[in-house]
């Protein structure tokens, strides 16, 4: 997630949307990236935490040795390192001479890996050097951490995160040296210092960063903090007995820097960005690209229906149902509990859905009967995460941030997974809505996925499980052959690394290398027959979310984002204004993008939200192939994304990529051409 990366289905599936588990607040700890850790995520989201400076030595230097360097080809090439945390990851966290050595045990592991390994990768190296930058600023090494700031905007593409990065830092660092231990001269020279900072950059490029950094500004709180490790890391450190892999636990020390420095600047930083959105989005325009290139089809137009499959994490059919875009089985009699048509589906009316262990169920939403609190509550603070983000003080916006200045650390777990339960629970209805806009001739199939909202997977990853999940895919795939459908929306995504995470959660494997290795024959069963199901679909357009976490999906490895399958097309995430946004995944595979920043569409019941991440840049591609196919249902996948590339626009700044246009794609199909 920025991604929320929460894991599901044996921890190979999570969903897309970013702003669900708050950009940055993620639930799991996991290995460099953008929203991995939360501690990571915050510090970046926070833009005090520059990457670093005085180790980045150790390849300086070495140009001889360079040839020497082993190869990274994928994440999965990077060393392993274990670490062991006495007593409660929480507790141990706020130590003094015990985390001093540790840090100082990640910081030699970490120059070590820069100074053995040929690392092109440059999110990986971002995770590196700002860990680094980190332990500099824990060290009180200040130089050292400023002197990283230059080096991780060299390797940062994004052009807000770019120039946004290490400023929030440098302005804390001035106000420190000018203000001789008084706290509110400190907190005051830091405002107008951030200010002068971010108000000289240009307003259109950092407006999404600044906006985000504000939102998570507004929240965090010691209690959040530590109610995360509590919730994501205590119990993998008794389940392992105290030895760790450097994935889980080098997060913390970027949460203790948040905790001592980042934490008290907080008020004054959303205050800060706080005047500069109002002062800015008062004046500057930023032009609605997207919006005037969209399209409708109508009654007039010669075309036919056509079946668009959700596979998601389950819809509410009945919004669909209403305006006559639903697909129907018409021989299976609904809720009798029998396979009326024999085609080995219970009472699949309107599609299929299978349960976080690869179970049959004909529950085609998520139930949300597990919630801790109220779903009226949940709702409303989902909204309240979403309008924070957006930057609008809404009642829903201030409640929220009420709510959380008093939740207390034993609270969040509770507090979070709800949120990822509501994800889980209106993420496909909004994903189909999307999808289904103004094409009168959509007929929605839905096939959900299960996907895991807790903190610790609740399914360990197995041989036997991961072929089970193989087979449902399988089997959702030949249920979309059979139902004819031509377009498959697929806003989901998981990677090698993420199974290798669940299996150290779930305590299983004698060492880091033994899980990587399980991990790898687990993901390649999952892997294989996704692949081969979808080849022996070649009628099938298959749509994928290049996913949130500003990485590359190749070298990450993610299914389905960084598959090469020639009927499937995989989708990065623009603003309206055109602009890449900061959390969306690349790759070579990354061709096409589509708006997938604050859109709005339906939650289960009928109402709208604005969701933001790939999973919502991804249904709009879906969309225009929906409206293609009706228009010229002959078309084969290929033929669509080709039809879909040559209308497009030219994405500013990177060769080769192209953002749909809706308008002039239908308007060609209708004029004949
Ligand atoms: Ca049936
Ligand atoms: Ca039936």
């Amino acid at each position: 997630m920025e991604g929320g990366w929460d894991a599901g289905l044996a921890g190979l599936h999570t969903r897309f949307v970013d702003t669900i588990s708050l950009k940055g607040i993620c639930l799991k700890i996991a290995p460099a990236g953008r929203c991995g850790s939360l501690a990571l995520a915050l510090v970046v989201v926070a833009g005090l935490c520059a990457p670093v400076g005085s180790v980045a030595l150790a390849q300086d230097g070495a140009a001889a040795a360079q040839a020497e360097k082993k190869p990274v080809k994928s994440v999965m090439d990077l060393p392993r390192h274990t670490y062991t945390i006495e007593g409660k990851a929480s507790e141990f966290l706020l130590t003094d001479a015990p985390f001093k050595a540790f840090v100082s045990e990640v910081k030699k592991n970490t120059e070590q890996t820069l100074a053995e390994y040929d690392i092109t990768d440059k999110t990986t190296m971002k995770g590196m050097l700002g860990l680094l930058q980190a332990i500099a600023i824990f060290e009180g090494r200040t130089d050292d951490a400023l002197a990283i700031t230059p080096k991780l905007r060299e390797l940062e593409d994004k052009e807000g995160v770019k120039l946004m990065t290490g400023e929030a830092l440098a302005a804390r660092i001035e106000a420190k040296a000018a203000s001789s231990g008084d706290d509110a001269a400190y907190i005051e020279a830091f405002k107008q210092n951030l200010s002068k900072r971010i108000g000289a950059l240009p307003w259109e490029k950092v407006r999404e960063e600044v906006k985000q950094t504000r939102s998570t500004a507004l929240i965090v709180s010691r209690d959040l903090v530590l109610g995360q490790i509590q919730a994501g890391l205590d119990p993998v450190v008794a389940q392992n007995n105290g030895e760790v892999s450097g994935d889980m636990v080098t997060g913390l020390i970027r949460m203790r820097v948040m905790l001592d420095h980042q934490l008290p600047l907080m008020p004054a930083m959303a205050e800060v960005y706080g005047d500069l959105i109002d002062k800015n989005e008062k004046k500057v325009t930023v032009e609605d690209k997207w919006t005037p290139n969209l399209v409708t089809l109508n009654s007039g137009d010669k075309a036919s229906p056509v079946v668009v499959a959700v596979w998601d994490s389950g819809v509410d059919t009945g919004i669909f149902e209403s305006k006559q875009q639903l697909w129907t089985n018409a021989k299976e009699v609904a809720g009798n509990g029998k396979d009326d048509d024999g085609n080995g589906f219970v009472d699949d009316v309107h599609g299929i859905a299978f349960d976080l262990r690869g179970n049959y169920t004909p529950e085609l939403l998520h139930s949300v009967k597990e919630m801790k609190n109220d779903k009226s509550l949940v709702v409303k603070h989902t909204k309240g995460l979403m309008d924070l983000q957006a930057a609008i003080d809404s009642p829903e916006a201030n409640a929220l941030r009420q709510y959380m200045s008093t939740l207390k650390a034993d609270q969040v777990e509770g507090f979070l997974e709800d949120l990822g339960l509501y994800g889980n629970y209106s993420h496909g209805t909004h994903v189909a809505g999307i999808a289904a806009e103004g094409n009168p001739f959509a007929r929605v199939l839905t096939a959900r996925i299960t996907f895991d909202y807790k903190s610790i997977p609740q399914v360990t990853p197995s041989i036997e499980q991961a072929k089970k999940d193989a087979k449902a895919a399988e089997d959702t795939i030949a249920y979309f052959k059979k139902a004819g459908v031509r377009v498959v929306n697929m806003s989901w995504g998981g990677s090698v690394k993420d199974i290798e995470g669940a299996l150290e959660m779930k305590g299983v494997g004698e060492s880091p290398e033994a899980r990587a290795t399980l991990a790898r024959e687990i993901f390649n069963i999952g892997k294989t027959s996704l692949e081969t199901a979808m080849k022996n679909a070649p009628e099938i357009l298959f749509v994928a979310a290049a996913g949130n976490s500003d990485n590359d999906n190749e070298f990450s490895e993610m299914i389905p984002s960084g598959l090469n399958v020639p009927n499937m097309v995989t989708v990065g995430a623009i603003d309206s204004s055109g602009k890449p946004t900061d959390f969306t995944t690349f790759g070579k595979n990354v061709v096409l993008y589509a708006n997938g920043f604050e859109v709005d569409s339906y939650v289960p019941g009928g109402e709208r939200m604005k969701f933001s991440g790939t999973s919502m840049a991804s249904p709009n591609v879906a969309n225009l192939a929906g409206k293609i196919v009706a228009l010229n249902p002959k078309l084969s996948p290929t033929e669509i994304v080709e039809a879909m590339k040559r209308t497009g626009d030219p994405l500013e700044g990177h060769e080769g990529r192209i953002i749909i246009n809706p308008k002039r794609a239908v308007g060609v199909l209708r004029s004949g051409q």
